[in-house]
């Protein structure tokens, strides 16, 4: 199985579903493809029907979008418990995914994941003083202070459990650090960045980051 993603530097698709792979134990994989490059886009045109980067090849197939490559694995390891047990807490967690998947349009625009998501320090940026992107922070800290109240007293993630929502998440609290966000400037009373510390801290986003840098 492999799983070709686009640079691990600033493809926060492509560390989604490479999150979740790992979680499930699967064993794969993983090809850095340089989307950005004129070579690199010939390759991916070749690979991809969709032209775009992550892709899961596996029995046969190409499974391409980040999203659809998740619910694959939720399917095929479902000892992984890759969704929360709750039926309650399970719709609401593909709701905040689906959000994620489609939605923060003004976030995603404005403030890059890299270069440098795995460093703390002199080199983040500002946020960029744009409204959109204040709305879209002010709904993600209200969306992660109520799913952490309500379903998470089983352990530090969204719902408690990892799932897969804290794959999408990942990103994000990588651009909050970024960008030097102060949640509390956006209705946070400490539960959402308790969160983003707990993502920015998996072992497996670790060793993400460092082989982006190498
Ligand atoms: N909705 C897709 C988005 C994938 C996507 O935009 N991938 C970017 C890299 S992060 C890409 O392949 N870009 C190449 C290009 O635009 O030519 C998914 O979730 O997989």
């Amino acid at each position: 199985m492999e799983l070709i993603v686009a640079p691990r530097l600033y493809s926060t698709w492509s560390l989604r579903p490479w999150l979740v792979l790992r979680r499930c134990g699967a064993d794969f994989t993983t090809t850095e493809i340089d989307v950005y490059s004129e070579a690199g886009q010939a390759e991916i045109a070749r690979l991809s029907p969709s032209r775009l980067a992550p892709l899961l090849r596996v029995e046969g197939e190409t499974i391409w979008d980040s999203m659809a490559i998740c619910v694959w694995a939720a399917e095929r390891y479902p000892e992984a418990r890759l969704w929360p047990a709750d039926a309650h807490a399970r719709w609401l967690a593909r709701s905040a995914v689906c959000e994620m998947h489609s939605g923060f349009n003004a976030l995603r625009t404005h403030c890059a994941m890299g270069p440098d998501h795995s460093m703390v320090g002199p080199d983040r940026s500002d946020l960029p003083g744009d409204a959109g992107v204040a709305q879209d922070i002010r709904r993600l800290v209200a969306l992660f202070m109520e799913m952490r109240a309500r379903f998470g007293a089983g352990g530090p993630w969204l719902f408690g459990e990892w799932s897969i929502p804290d794959a999408f998440f990942t990103p994000v609290a990588t651009r909050f650090r970024h960008y030097q966000v102060d949640l509390s400037d956006f209705g946070d009373d400490g539960a959402a960045q308790a969160y983003c510390d707990a993502l920015l801290a998996q072992p497996d986003f670790l060793e993400w980051s460092a082989s982006a840098l190498r």
